[in-house]
């Protein structure tokens, strides 16, 4: 099975552009460490047009209209950019899959959500227009008024590299479907399906300088996109740090941000439970990608009457996890994305244990693996809640554990964190759960399960996870601009 990245330049104004300083950043497959093509770095000058492009497109470019068309308009461009993914899909996966280490079939699954968001943004597109000039009901006969929602404008969209394309489409989607212009500015670390995506822009016709595609590095690109003056919007998913310095760009510029960054997410395991299906839930919710998801549940919080016997059937399912090149047939866990994440995980584990933590199972590299940024799934116990591994985000396939007697002290746990992205309960008392999912203070409870995930459904934290919601109709929101429009109606003079 053999697949080629496409050598692309920047997506600028509806072509390929090459970058003006012509730096080019190395794309490294993390299974075999070696360089399998190269992708444009954009800096200032190529951030100066994207926004230009996106600017002159948001008024009629070219013989096209794009914020004034009709959402029903916009949504069948969506529509195209939908079918032409699922058209591509199975490269699409592929190219992820070497890019950032996914198993193929996590991959084909990405790929099936990024045509599923374009295709319910476009549902949304088409009921904006029924929603134009909603009237308000006002105190005084003598004054009418409705609002128009409106587009905010030009949007920046910086995203990471756990899913590439489908973190970028959760923006770029509805971006594009409030009529917004957009310039994508992927992680460097895993950018190739998102160049893919200009192409399928340049395929179904997207006018110019709708979507502007900008790889390269955070501060060369991203920062100086950030705070670029005739950027009206920032949408940023990252880590904390990253997500800290462009909320204070946004601040010094007044510009709206929103913000969807780590997580230390608990998944609470009661005594009451079916074994097997919650180790299931605590498996796939740490172990999924690697572990390398802001909402992954990496903090297992387990009754202590049926904590051994739990642990001890985790560290034998654990053994049958197949770890391999992620294009293998029956690939469940493939490498961290890259050299820089390997090591930070290492890192990690390594603290766990000089702080004394032991390690259950896993903790390096499999032995059957000599090249790769391959990391074991590791579980971490004899934790206490000062220790490192219990406050911050490893991003990688690692479980902490710690035990509780009590409901209360399993909620005090479980919200022991900076963080708030999700967190999950596992019991058969439905209204414990419910009470678990009122105390959990996160934007995101899951209830029996761990990490499902629907484009109808709000995303987004609270605390140091971030602010604003992606997907759903409060992702659309997030790209629109209400206007009150009040006329006096009366023939007395007022
Ligand atoms: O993140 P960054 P990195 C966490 C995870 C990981 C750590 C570092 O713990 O180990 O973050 O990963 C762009 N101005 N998450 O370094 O820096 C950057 O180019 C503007 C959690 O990859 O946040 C990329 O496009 N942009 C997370 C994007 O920001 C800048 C997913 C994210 O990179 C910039 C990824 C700057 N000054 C990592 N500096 C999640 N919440 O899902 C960087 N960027």
């Amino acid at each position: 099975m053999t697949i080629t990245v496409p050598s692309r330049q920047l997506f600028l104004d509806g072509e390929w552009k090459e970058p003006i300083l012509k730096k080019r950043i190395p794309v490294i497959n993390p299974s075999t460490e070696l360089q399998i093509g190269e992708i444009p770095a954009a800096t200032a000058e190529d951030v100066d047009l994207a926004v230009a492009a996106a600017r002159r497109a948001l008024v009629k470019n070219k013989g096209k209209h794009w914020t004034t068309a009709s959402g029903s308009v916009r949504a069948r461009y969506l529509r195209a950019i939908a079918a032409k993914v699922m058209e591509r899909k199975s490269e699409l996966a592929k190219l992820e899959a070497i890019d950032c280490g996914k198993p193929l079939d996590e991959a084909l699954w990405d790929m099936d959500d990024v045509a599923g968001c374009f295709e319910y943004y476009a549902d949304l597109a088409d009921g904006l227009d029924a929603k134009q000039k909603a009237p308000i009901a006002l105190p005084m006969q003598t004054f009418k008024s409705h609002v128009l929602r409106e587009p905010i404008g030009v949007v920046a969209l910086i995203t990471p590299w756990n899913y590439p394309l489908l973190m970028a489409v959760w923006k770029v989607a509805p971006a594009l479907a409030a009529g917004c212009t957009a310039i994508l500015k992927p992680s460097e670390l895993a950018s190739v399906t998102c160049l893919e995506l200009g192409q399928i822009c340049i395929d179904v016709g997207l006018p110019p300088g709708v979507l502007n595609i900008l790889t390269g590095l955070g501060p060369e690109a991203g920062a100086p996109l950030a705070s670029h003056p005739h950027v009206d919007k920032i949408a940023f998913t990252g880590s904390s740090m990253t997500g800290s310095k462009i909320m204070t760009t946004a601040a010094e510029l007044i510009k709206p941000v929103s913000l969807e960054l780590g997580g230390k997410s608990p998944i609470v395991v009661f005594e009451d439970v079916d074994l097997d299906k919650a180790v299931e839930w605590t498996m796939f919710g740490c172990f999924w990608t690697n572990g390398q998801i802001c909402a992954a549940t990496t903090r297992l919080i387990i009754h202590e009457r049926i904590a051994e016997q739990f642990l001890n059937r985790l560290v034998e399912w654990i053994k049958n996890i197949k770890i391999s090149d992620p294009l293998e047939e029956g690939c469940r866990l493939g490498p961290v994305v890259s050299k820089g994440q390997y090591e930070k995980v290492l890192k990690f584990i390594s603290t766990a244990k000089s702080e004394g933590a032991t390690i259950l199972t896993g903790g390096s590299r499999p032995r059957h693996l000599n090249k790769g940024f391959f990391i074991e799934p590791t579980v971490v116990t004899d934790v206490t809640t000062s220790m490192q591994i219990w406050r911050e985000e490893v991003f990688g396939p690692v479980l902490c554990v710690k035990t509780f007697s009590a409901e209360e002290q399993a909620i005090e746990l479980a919200n022991d964190t900076q963080y708030g992205l999700a967190a999950a309960v596992i019991s058969n008392d439905l209204e414990r759960c419910e009470r678990l999912a009122k105390a959990f203070q996160a934007g995101i409870v899951w209830v029996n399960c761990s990490q499902p995930c629907f484009p109808q459904a709000p995303w987004g934290g609270i605390k140091r996870s971030g602010f604003g919601r992606e997907l759903g109709e409060w992702g659309l929101e997030n790209y629109l601009s209400v206007k009150q429009v009040t006329q006096y109606i009366s023939d007395e003079p007022w």
